[in-house]
């Protein structure tokens, strides 16, 4: 049984080794969130990826802490579920917060695992030893630096580059990369940044041999991506605007695109983000797995995802030591070749530094059932 004794939040800031500049804006650092559920005697561990301000979607850090502490975890603390499914289905009444309820759920999948004595991919039904990765590089100055960045990393053996873009930063940088690497598996990610009007800018896009052109248009939209669709030879690639497996069953519906990009904390955990994947692999749709800036801890559960067989094209889950110069957690996460080993041993196979955690965190506090 899975048994939920206590829990502790810790919210930790981490420096990223990198500028990272998207259409909503640039990052420099990265403030955490992490859930540890106890049961047992073992722990299962979680990490948030809203972030401050809602940005890139609409849950945020302050929401999620306010639900953790009033709402979710006193729906499961001192409670016994069946599996990790259960669990979720106890905070299955509650409307949207998907990233928040994920922490819930993911923290329980990685309990139960270890409870079970299993790595997680077994549990999701993953077979996959190793993951083909890829990296999502930042918006840089100029071609030339794009160019330079796409040339790194392409040199370290990533299996395929995305460039963010905007509009007035698009065809430049994908015009560059194609030319300085013309075999590549390239793709764009606009983060919801044009809208029907910009459908001729995109259509150019067409001319560069593009794996497909991720989230173009609004956020919550998947009508006008349809349309957009018919517009381009590019499939699109949808990320912002897929909340769910019903989501997935919509878009992939409507024409919205032919990829989905998913992410198990966006979609509300692992069980869901398993149904988006059955779901797309039902429409004949290839998935990857998206990335949010993860500690070690979110990257873990990433990795676990991606052993499932419908995962065929390269995620955006490259090394751990590109974002961090001291990660959250005691193990490597570093791709050789393009290709990163999914962490052996039961659960997600990797544990918190507490020494840096604990010394690190900004709020660190037990929840136990009232
Ligand atoms: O749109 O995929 C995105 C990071 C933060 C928010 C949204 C996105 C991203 C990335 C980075 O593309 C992926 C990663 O390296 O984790
Ligand atoms: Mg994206």
């Amino acid at each position: 049984m899975l048994q939920i004794e206590s829990a502790e939040i810790l919210l930790v800031r981490l420096p990223l080794k990198f500028r990272f500049e998207t259409s909503f804006g640039v990052q420099t650092e990265k403030l955490i969130p992490l859930l540890v559920l106890r049961g047992g005697g073992l722990e299962g561990v979680s990490e948030g990826t809203m972030e401050f301000a809602p940005m890139y979607r609409e849950e945020t850090i302050a929401g999620a802490l306010h639900l953790l502490r009033e709402v979710f975890l006193p729906r499961v603390l001192g409670r016994t579920f069946a599996n990790p499914e259960a669990l979720h289905d106890a905070l299955g009444s509650f409307r949207g917060n998907r990233m928040a309820r994920a922490m819930v759920e993911m923290a329980a999948w990685d309990l139960w695992a270890r409870t079970l004595n299993v790595p997680l991919s077994t549990l999701l039904g993953g077979r996959k030893e190793q993951v083909e990765v890829g990296v999502s590089l930042g918006i840089q100055a100029d071609e030339a630096a794009t160019v330079d960045a796409v040339r790194r990393h392409v040199e370290q053996g990533y299996r395929r580059i995305k460039l963010k873009i905007k509009p007035g930063w698009d065809v430049q940088p994908v015009a560059a990369t194609r030319k300085a690497f013309p075999d590549i598996k390239l793709t764009v990610d606009a983060n919801s940044a044009y809208t029907l009007a910009d459908a001729g800018r995109l259509a150019a896009l067409d001319a560069y041999g593009l794996t497909y052109i991720e989230q173009p248009l609004a956020w919550d939209d998947l009508v006008d991506h349809a349309e957009l669709q018919r517009r381009l030879a590019t499939p699109l690639c949808l990320d912002e605007s897929v909340a769910s497996a019903q989501d997935a069953r919509k878009g992939l519906a409507l024409g919205a695109g032919g990829v989905i990009n998913v992410k198990v904390s966006r979609v509300g955990g692992h069980a869901e983000a398993r149904r988006v994947h059955d779901i797309a692999q039902a429409f004949g749709a290839p998935v990857w797995c998206g990335g949010m800036l993860e500690s070690g801890i979110g990257r873990a559960h990433n990795i676990h995802l991606s052993t499932l067989p419908n995962f065929t094209l390269p995620g955006d889950t490259s090394s751990a030591s590109r974002y961090w110069a001291q990660d959250v957690i005691n193990e490597p996460l570093e791709a050789h070749d393009g290709l990163m080993p999914v962490p052996q041993g039961p659960g997600t196979g990797v544990t918190l530094n507490r020494e840096f955690v604990e010394g690190v965190a900004e709020l660190q506090e037990e929840h136990r059932p009232q």
